[in-house]
């Protein structure tokens, strides 16, 4: 994934501490909206507006911003801001970015705030409100916010056994009613490798011994929310017979008969490259489960 913030943090730097956190977290290109010199993100999957609450709103340099920006259709936004008083139901200062944002065919996925020093007005009187703030946690809270942008990682795993490759009927859940390679979601504390072996062995009946991660590829879904980055492992070795489970059913194909029409239809893009041992990193945009919409990968 890859992220770039456009901020605007003009008197004391609170945005720009804040932008800075969740720039780290997620290895993001940082920009100040007024350094910024190219409107077309096209590079980008996930874009992020942030800049104190003036008057209630965003600044002005990012409420324009989110209008110019070019090649914005069906990626990721999220907003940021730092301001005096906290934002309530009568006082939503998102309102005026979330309605340029939702203007252009994009999905605004999360926003973050925080209090931030403010001398303006009255405040000045009284040497101002939240000094030192953003503080330590404000930044933390920040980066939390920031690793639920990120795709979720999920394995799958693939058995080549001489001219053999097993597959599973997966009988319930997501991909219900597809042939699939073995895999799913990380349990707490576990590494890829982990979880690909416990998922493999839930799955299928089989003890993988030796894994050899293949690529990965981001999967996006424009009608819901999910964002996956799966993991794709080659099984070098196993011990044990395919057995089926409440989940799935397993069979052994021929890789000259993979039942593509009832697959996930990215296995037709990169099943043949597991099959030439070529490695690969992609990004997939699905409409809904059955569409793609626009696919990326690239043989590494
Ligand atoms: O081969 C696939 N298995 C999955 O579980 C999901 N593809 C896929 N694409 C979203």
């Amino acid at each position: 994934m890859k992220t770039l913030i456009i901020y605007t943090s003009t008197h004391s730097g609170n945005t720009e501490k804040v932008a800075k956190a969740i720039a780290e977290e997620l290895s993001a290109d940082l920009v100040r909206a007024s350094e910024l010199k190219n409107y077309d993100v096209k590079e980008y999957d996930l874009i992020g507006l942030g800049s104190g609450i003036y008057m209630g709103k965003h600044h002005i340099s990012i409420l324009d911003i989110a209008g110019k920006l070019k090649n914005v259709e069906n990626k990721r936004f999220f907003i940021f801001s730092t301001s005096g008083i906290k934002e309530l139901s009568f006082n939503n200062f998102n309102k005026d970015l979330k309605e340029v944002i939702l203007k252009r065919s994009v999905r605004l996925i999360d926003s973050f705030n925080c209090r931030g020093y403010s001398n303006y007005g009255l405040t000045k009187l009284f040497g101002g409100i939240n000094k030192n703030r953003p503080n330590e946690q404000d930044l933390e809270k920040a980066k939390e916010f920031a690793k639920t942008l990120k795709p979720k990682p999920l394995t799958l795993c693939l058995t080549l056994d001489g001219d053999r490759i097993l597959l599973g009927m997966k009988k319930r859940g997501f991909g219900e009613g597809r042939w699939n390679g073995f895999g799913g979601k990380l349990e707490l504390g576990e590494t890829l490798i982990e979880g690909a072996k416990r998922e493999m062995l839930e799955e299928s009946g089989l003890h993988a011994e030796g894994l050899e991660e293949i690529g990965s590829i981001e999967f996006d879904f424009l009608d819901n929310n999910k964002f996956l980055n799966v993991h794709f492992f080659n099984v070098l070795k196993y011990s044990g017979e395919p057995i089926e489970t409440e989940e799935m059913k397993p069979e052994w194909f021929n890789v000259n008969d993979i039942p593509f029409d009832k697959m996930w239809p990215d296995d037709q893009l990169w099943i043949p490259l597991y099959l030439e041992k070529k490695k690969f990193l992609g990004k997939i945009l699905f409409r809904n489960v059955n569409e793609i919409i626009s696919d990326d990968i690239k043989i590494i």
